[in-house]
């Protein structure tokens, strides 16, 4: 087999990826591993960025998430008793965020490069990646009980956190940032009523979050150990600590109903750079993760295709290759705001076993700025919804 553009992996970065060079004519081929029930099942993130949204309307695959999407037109973070309540578009020139599944994405996605006719392997598992720093890099395979292998001009890697491409990169060649958060995520669905807003909860007993999926569903989380067990975690307990975390003992505003997904995900930042090889770029979990809170890890890996995708075309269609030898130091400029943004909000909301007296009054004394400060609510409010593209 033989392509332009080997992509391993198809979650939002390798499938956004692969319909950007579709339309621009440029052949390339989704091998991805598991099958197509499963990673259209993966229950995962729900905010999309502005970015994200209109990368969706120009790539026509929207229709379904304009039906059935939120809007996210304010942003709730409850402490002490207190709201801070932000204006997304008031405090970000008329921006919201879009709340739709990344399993919807991933559907939509799906069906689009498969109705366009691209080529998308399933249970396609990739072991190897050779030939990098030649000008015909290799990717070996298995697919169909049989060893394959593709030969590209370039590489994508976009299988994620546990993928293969990133351990491509020689060990000396990568710098690696790593910071673990003391506290893990129990994310659950509910057959409920959402709060009428995405709420975060900075509360004595730890952070909690409420947000939606329809108006019948709701997506929920409470911080837990890092190691926790679901095992642990009865749906009366959850309730329970949503109720005191939210601040709801009365059990009045927030509805329950039947809970039927359950999962615990770290909380955790990462970032491997550069985000290139030879010819092997690195886009979205592959080369970096950011804790939940922000709300970002989707959004980033698309920032990373818009500007991967562009550098492609531009090689593909000019032989110029500056924005390809660029495209490390573009993306990371993004990844480190990301990954800024992302830290203040974990360490705003959350309460780390061994915080000192001194950190938790620090804690809620930045809560209470923020929540008397134009300035400092605004900062939130213009990174939730999304930072502007600079390179455009
Ligand atoms: P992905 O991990 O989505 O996709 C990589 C793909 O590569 C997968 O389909 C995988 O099967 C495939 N693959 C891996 N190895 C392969 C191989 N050897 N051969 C072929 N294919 C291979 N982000 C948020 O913004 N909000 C959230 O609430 C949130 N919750 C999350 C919960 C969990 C449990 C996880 C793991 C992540 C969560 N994220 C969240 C982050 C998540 O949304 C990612 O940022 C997003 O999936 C990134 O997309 P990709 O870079 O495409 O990676
Ligand atoms: C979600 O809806 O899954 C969600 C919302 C806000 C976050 C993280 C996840 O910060």
């Amino acid at each position: 087999m033989r392509t332009q553009v080997g992509i391993v992996g198809a979650g939002p970065a390798g499938l956004f990826l692969s319909l950007l060079l579709q339309r621009a004519g440029i052949d390339c081929v989704v091998l991805e591993s598991r099958s197509r029930d499963y990673v259209e099942s993966r229950v995962r993130a729900g905010v999309l960025e502005q970015g994200t949204v209109d990368l969706m309307a120009d790539l026509g695959v929207d229709a379904r998430l304009r039906r059935e999407c939120m809007i996210d037109a304010a942003l709730d973070i409850r402490f002490s008793g207190k709201l801070i309540h932000l204006d997304l578009p008031g405090m970000s020139g008329g921006k919201v965020a879009h709340i739709y599944g990344q399993q919807e994405v991933v559907k939509d996605l799906i069906a689009a490069r498969l109705e366009r006719g691209g080529a998308l392997l399933f249970e396609a598992e990739v072991s190897r990646l050779d030939g990098l720093k030649s000008g015909r890099p290799t990717i070996h395979f298995t697919h169909g009980g049989k060893a394959q292998m593709l030969e590209c001009d370039v590489i994508a890697g976009c299988d994620g956190f546990h993928g293969v491409c990133r351990p491509a990169i020689p060990a000396d060649v990568l710098t690696i940032y790593d910071r673990e958060f003391a506290c893990g995520w129990l994310g659950v669905l509910s057959e409920s009523p959402p709060l009428a807003e995405m709420t975060y909860a900075n509360h004595d007993r730890g952070f909690a979050l409420a947000s939606r999926r329809s108006p019948q569903v709701s997506r929920l989380y409470v911080q837990c150990d890092p190691d926790d067990d679901v095992a642990n975690w009865s749906d009366a307990r959850i309730w329970d600590e949503l109720h005191i975390r939210l601040g709801d003992p009365g059990r009045v505003e927030l509805k329950e109903g039947r809970i039927f997904q359950k999962g615990i995900t770290p909380v955790r930042s990462f970032v491997s750079a550069p985000m290139q090889f030879g010819r092997l770029f690195l886009a979205g979990d592959a080369s970096h993760i950011v804790p939940p809170t922000g709300a970002k890890g989707l959004n980033l890996a698309v920032a990373d295709v818009r500007v991967l995708s562009r550098a492609l075309i531009e090689y593909f269609k000019t032989g110029a290759d500056a924005r390809l030898e660029l495209y490390s130091d573009t993306c990371l400029k993004r990844v480190w705001k990301v990954v800024r943004y992302s830290t203040y909000m974990t360490t705003l909301l959350h309460r780390f076993p061994g915080q000192t007296a001194f950190e938790r009054q620090v804690q809620l004394a930045e809560l209470d700025y923020v929540l008397n400060s134009h300035a400092a609510s605004t900062t939130i409010a213009e990174n939730y919804v999304g930072l502007p593209y600079e390179e455009d």
